[in-house]
């Protein structure tokens, strides 16, 4: 149990660390010297829990697990270390006494964004829950430079800006300068292995703290150094250039995360990112597990290494040659040990996400590893008389390599399970039966209801008390108090305070005014034709339209927000940003529909903007065409904070409509299985968009330039795709969106019924809590178990 932190006992630590850390006296302190001193303060008293847990994780002897993870889309820290050590109050208090403000403090903070999206975000609620409870658990990946780019737009259109959180200092981590591995490149193989060149990997440590600070386990992330800090030889002989070269072709390695998550890179950078942490990760394993004395047979008894898509899958080879090549350990038996160890996690089915290393490249960054690929795929094809191959049409197929080296891989949803067994791997799946299981993703409960709704946790608190926080499907106790209007009120007026404070938000930053009673619809997340903002922005013009038939109609009030980045490199996703901005600029000037519908578009959506975003939402866009969204993590997050959802049968929305009833889940469009279906038909968009009137009329508009008025051909791409090429079925599912959206209009309106709505949203979703996703793997994947002592 955590001791009571006094707020006196801060204050003083506070201002020895702005005196003695910062060295600054409090008349020259600036709000990055209170926001440094205050975190410096509370990570003083993270470092007990977390040596503790340390310890017992020795005395333990047990099994560590180890995620590897290209991505941890952290967000901010302080907030979350306040909250879990219980010094949240003392620490308002404290800064209150000094005269500041500590939601100003907090927010002080730049997000620590070295993630796109979903697996990102995944990774970090997962690191959340493992220290909630208490696994052994260490994350592994890259400390980038310059996390995911800053977006803004000109005139409508994202520009990216390079985004610098390291600038300032990164109070959470600690320097470990003794802790660092050479990582080769290149070269030849003579026997060994003879890199060409060779890297070094720095350790930088976060402890990572748990509910009520009963365990904290670390991240360690790596960062890239020269193995010669400054070329002398060149700097004398007057090359000035030439001297920093080293240095600045090794820090390439972690310089930067590379902007994008559904597309393959295929860039030698990118390869050598994935091969420098894995291999700093997996040499920093095998390390503590031999100083602990174990022999190395016993590797996956001490051992279990997840795989975060398949960015580390280079794990595989990277520890058989260093079994191998480093511990004697004879070739066959090195790679049963690894599968052991290894389990793998898919994260899309979509093909231009699948990596696959060109041959001629691969060999060349990594030769050792190839001839190792090669008798793993050798193996494979003599043991089981499958066909699938590894190394195919001049390629390596990652996919493959992580599948036939793990025992076993995971999707991320039940239907997205399924579609893995049916679909990419297929084949495999015939081969090796057992070994594709689901485990449904989760979110931390920690940051995606008790710190980002501090209105809601203060009444599911008053009326069930706090169990919920580290056993979140006692939430389902609440359901007992549906019937009681004195609760659904205080649980519409939690929501109508987090609008107000998202309308004061948006005030600060446009001139634009919002009304809290208008229904707030949310779409939040990576800008994809996948993922439809397109059919909505559709939607949104005619709904527009048919305001203005009818001005005096009856409409509900709607607030559209739309948030999200798109990969630089993603024309048509860009287009669609534009096309956003464009027609929010006409309709938000339109006098006539003025009360009825506005539009928004916050320019760089990260982790803290969904944090004000999500606890004010009425509706929660989960729009996907069916098949194509893996699971998703925000629908459970808007789900959690009593947002309703309007949405495909796609991925985790399939469970969310299952526990929070169909009668509390606007559905609508193909399944995925009518969607394949509907892709054989011949000019299935054709047909769609004649059917509708509606949609034609949207997309004349669009074409004829009402929203582009001095570039009238802007969008003529865009319109031309929706006729030729929608693969993602927008057309096909536009009308029954539509029509949906008006069940919405109507169901909004009768504030007793969407209040029992929004209310049993939360009390359902207990189960999507990350803890409940991490004790599935812990059981189905790991093997191993808590080491929390409860008492
Ligand atoms: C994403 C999926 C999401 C899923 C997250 C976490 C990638 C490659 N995949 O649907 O698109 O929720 O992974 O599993 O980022």
């Amino acid at each position: 149990m955590t001791k009571t932190i006094a707020s006196e006992d801060l204050q003083f630590n506070i201002l020895r660390h702005l005196k003695k850390s910062l060295g600054k006296d409090t008349a020259n302190a600036t709000l990055y010297d209170w926001r440094t001193s205050l975190s410096l303060a509370l990570r003083d008293l993270v470092v007990d829990p977390w040596f503790q847990s340390t310890r017992k994780t020795y005395e333990a002897a047990g099994k560590r697990v180890y995620y590897l993870s290209m991505e941890f889309l952290i967000g901010r820290l302080l907030e979350d270390v306040a909250v879990n050590l219980g010094a949240e109050s003392a620490s308002r208090a404290a800064l209150e006494s000094l005269g500041l403000d500590y939601d100003e403090v907090v927010h002080d903070e730049p997000d620590a964004a070295l993630g796109n999206g979903g697996l990102g975000r995944l990774a970090a609620c997962f690191l959340d829950s493992l220290s909630t409870l208490g696994i052994p658990a260490y994350g592994y990946g890259i400390r980038y430079e310059h996390g995911l780019f800053e977006q803004h737009f000109e005139n409508g259109r994202q520009i990216e800006v390079a985004e610098g959180w390291l600038s300032q200092r990164h109070t959470w981590e600690f320097e470990r300068p003794e802790v660092n591995y050479p990582v080769g490149f290149g070269g030849h193989v003579n026997g060994t292995w003879e890199p060409a060149e060779t890297v070094i990997a720095n350790a930088y440590d976060t402890p990572i703290l748990g509910w009520k600070a009963r365990w904290a386990n670390t991240l360690r992330l790596w960062s890239a150094k020269p193995t010669v800090l400054f070329d002398l030889g060149s700097f004398n002989r007057g090359d000035l250039v030439g001297a920093v070269v080293p240095e600045a072709l090794a820090r390439a390695i972690s310089r930067v995360l590379y902007p994008d998550d559904t597309t393959e890179a295929g860039k030698e950078l990118r390869l050598k990112q994935e091969y420098f942490f894995t291999s700093a990760s997996l040499q920093d394993i095998v390390r503590r597990f031999k100083s602990e004395g174990f022999d190395i047979e016993t590797l996956a008894d001490h051992v279990a290494i997840q795989l975060n898509d398949t960015h580390p899958a280079i794990a595989g080879p990277e520890l058989v040659r260093l079994l191998v090549d480093e511990n004697g350990v004879d070739m066959k038996r090195a790679v049963e040990i690894a599968k052991a160890c290894l389990a793998y996690t898919n994260h899309t089915l979509l093909p231009e996400a699948l990596e696959r290393w060109d041959l001629g490249l691969f060999a060349r960054t990594l030769p050792r590893h190839l001839q190792i690929i090669e008798v793993i795929e050798e193996e494979h094809l003599a043991t089981t008389g499958s066909h699938v191959r590894i190394i195919e049409d001049h390629a390596v197929k990652m996919g493959e390599l992580a599948f036939v080296m793990a025992h076993r891989v995971n999707g991320v949803s039940a239907l997205h399970s399924e579609l893995v067994k049916k679909t990419v791997f297929h084949d495999l799946n015939q081969t090796y039966p057992d070994r594709i299981i689901n485990q449904t993703n989760g979110v931390t409960p920690r940051r995606w209801l008790y710190s980002c709704n501090p209105p809601l946790r203060t009444l599911i608190n008053k009326t069930i008390g706090e169990g919920w926080v580290d056993d979140l499907e006692q939430l389902n106790r609440l359901e007992a108090h549906i019937a009681d209007t004195g609760f659904l009120d205080a649980f519409m007026a939690a929501k109508r305070a987090n609008k107000e404070r998202l309308a004061s938000w948006f005030a600060e930053k446009s001139d634009l005014q919002i009304d809290p009673s208008a229904m707030f619809d949310v779409q939040i997340k990576r800008i994809h034709e996948y993922k439809r903002q397109f059919m909505n922005i559709l939607e949104t013009i005619a709904h527009w339209n048919e305001i203005r038939d009818n001005p005096n109609g009856e409409w509900t009030p709607r607030l559209k927000i739309f948030g999200g980045k798109a990969a630089p490199g993603y024309v048509v996703a860009k287009e669609i940003i534009h096309l956003i901005n464009d027609v929010a600029k006409v309709i938000n000037a339109d006098p006539v529909t003025q009360d009825k519908l506005k539009v928004v578009y916050p320019p760089n959506y990260n982790v803290s903007m969904a944090e004000i975003l999500i606890p004010a939402a009425d509706l929660s866009e989960q729009i996907s065409t069916a098949g194509k969204e893996a699971s998703g993590t925000g629908n459970m997050k808007f789900a959690l904070n009593g947002a309703l959802t309007i949405g495909t049968l796609d991925g985790a929305n399939v469970e969310i409509r299952e526990r929070v009833g169909a009668e509390n889940f606007f559905l609508f469009g193909l399944t995925a299985e009518e969607v394949v279906e509907r892709r054989n038909q011949h000019d299935y968009s054709r047909a769609a968009i004649a059917a509708s009137p509606r949609l034609t009329r949207v997309l004349n508009q669009i074409a004829d330039g009402l929203f582009s008025p001095g570039d009238p051909g802007r969008y003529h791409g865009l319109v031309r795709l929706l006729h030729e090429h929608d693969y993602f079925l927008v057309t096909c599912d536009f009308d029954g969106y539509f029509d949906t959206q008006r069940q919405v209009d109507a169901a909004f309106v009768d504030h007793a019924h969407w209040a029992r709505m929004a209310a049993l949203n939360t009390a359902r979703s207990g189960w999507f809590s990350s803890d409940r996703t991490i004790r599935g793997y812990a059981q189905d994947i790991w093997n191993t178990s808590s080491l929390l002592d409860r008492s």
